[in-house]
């Protein structure tokens, strides 16, 4: 190895993106980072070139949420300034996305030239990358490019949470400092601190009535299922997650109630964490979507809260712990067991056949035949809107299978975070649900699908415009223009496409997107406008109860 010569900066980035389990890098080049293109080309990992650099950010996204890690590429400004939103998004749902950008080269920056696509000054991207990444880095330095680099994704990797890498074309090929070795990331908890924390959690479950779990979205991101599967299972205490959580566990375990999704969600589930003494919030985003838009009661007097960035039991607030060692110290500590109590269950399976064959077909019936449609072996993926607050229902059979923007709520995420998705674990098959207005916006990264041999099911709710919208105040802006979408195979020269307009032509589209391997299947899901989720029929009766 003694005379091996050293990595080029670009190199170092792919082998270091390599050696964190990347694969697949999507994006769309431009001149800035062609070179860096070439060198992608020639590696390991794939590029995954996608129709628009705001689909590459939600595949990232999607990628990473599945595999871990997940990695962008694209030019300078008018496509980095393009995943502004994806990237705000992967930032506030905890995705570990490793956004790179080519840039001018830094010789060519002395003087500050107008150089095409620079906005203010050459920081103007790195400036707005600050707000929404966990860290970022210019490598214009060739002797701290490579620490550089892995301080970037350690912290990516450290928070879960988006990072930034501006790549100027010049430093692409220049060698990086001879001789480094990555330094791994070393970080403990405080053993008094957790002690105590540990002490004050175990005497306040111990003591209480009736405690239960709220699983969220960080358990999954960090990997922790498991454990969580364990203390439960232990302890007997129930579970409900979020919708941002939401089959953080499936929803199989005997202890798991169902999504806590204040009044969207359902009734008993939440009277029981409401009328909890003690709510365990673990890896949880007290979010206003994510917990039934404002209408959650939640005491921080009667909670234990434990993420990667904060724990507090009640009032008092612990710093310095790790949230996996919290976890594995209450597995580990004096939780007394309690007898297997009564708590609700999720709503598991619905009528076989089509209850009312010829008519037309309801959000809700629409819901309740994808449930029975539902294999093992499929994610669902949801976009903003009906298709979300619909999925809330789903009965989802294992860990880890569905994905959807239930905080950021960003349109447009789901067609491309099944590309996403299906080449972080090809293994699974995308079922896409996504709005018509969701749809207009990126559904044509089912062309990204077909070009590299995917197989979505991607059904879109046509309403004919902004459904979830209209209960709170309608217009004509709230409509779209009226596609045909069942037609897009024959433009894209590829896929399957269906008009379903009753519950039969449901049941034999599913059967037929289900026989079909090859490529895409898209069913058009004709829909009343004023038609409505049972979740969001729930929250508009609440709260209309209230007024
Ligand atoms: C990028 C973006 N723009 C606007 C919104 C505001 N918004 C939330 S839901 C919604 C309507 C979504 O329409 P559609 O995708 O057809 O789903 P539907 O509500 O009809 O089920 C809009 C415009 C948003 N969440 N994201
Ligand atoms: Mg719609």
């Amino acid at each position: 190895m003694a005379n091996k010569r050293t990595a080029t900066i670009g190199e170092y980035l792919i082998q270091r993106l390599h050696a964190h389990g990347v694969r697949h890098v999507f994006g769309i080049p431009g001149d800035y980072v062609l070179g860096f293109y070439e060198q992608l080309q020639q590696s390991p990992l794939r590029i995954i070139n996608m129709c628009d650099e705001q689909g590459a950010g939600f595949a990232a996204d999607a990628y990473a949420r599945v595999r871990g890690l997940g990695a962008l590429c694209v030019t300078y400004c008018v496509g980095g300034l393009k995943v502004a939103n994806t990237t705000a998004e992967a930032f506030a749902e905890k995705s570990p996305v490793i956004v790179i950008s080519g840039a001018p080269g830094v010789k060519e920056r002395a003087k500050n030239p107008l150089l095409h696509h620079k906005v203010r000054d050459f920081n103007t991207q790195k400036k707005v990358f600050d707000e929404l990444t966990v860290a970022s880095t210019v490598l214009e330095d060739p002797r701290m490019a490579f620490e550089e680099i892995d301080r970037v994704l350690s912290a990516a990797l450290r928070y879960k949470r988006p990072a930034y890498i501006e790549l100027p074309r010049d430093m692409v090929a220049v060698a990086g400092q001879p001789h480094y070795r990555p330094r791994p990331a070393e970080e403990a908890s405080n053993p008094q601190t957790l002690k105590a924390a540990l002490a004050d959690a175990v005497e306040m479950i111990n003591g209480a009535r009736q405690p239960v779990i709220i699983a969220d979205v960080e358990l999954h991101r960090f990997g922790l299922q498991d454990l969580l599967l364990q203390l439960a299972g232990r302890t007997n205490i129930p579970v409900a997650s979020t919708l941002l959580g939401k089959s953080v566990i499936g929803e199989q375990p005997p202890f798991y109630m169902g999504v806590y999704y204040g009044a969207m969600g359902r009734e008993e589930v939440r009277r029981y964490v409401e009328r909890s003494d003690c709510v365990i919030l673990l890896g949880a985003f007290l979010s206003d979507i994510n917990l039934g838009v404002f209408t959650a009661r939640l005491d921080p007097g009667r909670s234990i809260y434990a993420t990667s960035e904060k724990l507090s039991v009640r009032y008092r607030n612990y710093e310095e712990v790790l949230f996996p060692d919290f976890l594995q110290g209450l597995l580990g500590g004096k939780l007394r067991p309690r007898r297997p109590g009564r708590w609700p269950h999720p709503v598991q399976m619905f009528p076989a056949g089509p209850a009312r064959p010829k008519a037309p077909l309801t959000v809700r019936r629409l819901f309740e035949c994808l449930n029975a449609f539902l294999a093992e072996d499929m994610v669902v993926v949801c976009d903003a809107g009906e298709a979300l607050f619909g999925a809330a229902d789903l009965y989802i059979r294992r860990g880890t299978e569905f994905l959807g923007p239930a905080y950021y709520a960003s349109m447009g995420f789901a067609v491309p975070a099944s590309v996403g998705v299906q080449l972080a674990n090809p293994a699974v098959r995308p079922l896409v649900l996504v709005g018509d207005g969701a749809f207009q916006m990126t559904g044509m990264e089912i062309s990204t699908a077909l070009r590299y041999g995917l197989n979505p099911i991607v059904v879109v709710l046509n309403n004919r415009g902004f459904g979830t919208e209209r209960p709170m105040q309608d217009g004509p802006y709230n409509d779209v223009a009226p596609w045909q979408y069942h037609r897009l195979p024959e433009v894209l020269g590829g896929g399957r496409g269906f008009l379903v307009g009753t519950e039969t032509e449901l049941c034999q589209a599913l059967a037929a997107a289900a026989a079909h391997q090859e490529s895409f299947s898209l069913l058009e899901v004709m829909l009343d406008p004023n038609d409505h989720s049972p979740a969001l029929q729930r929250l508009t009766q609440r709260l209309a109860r209230r007024i």
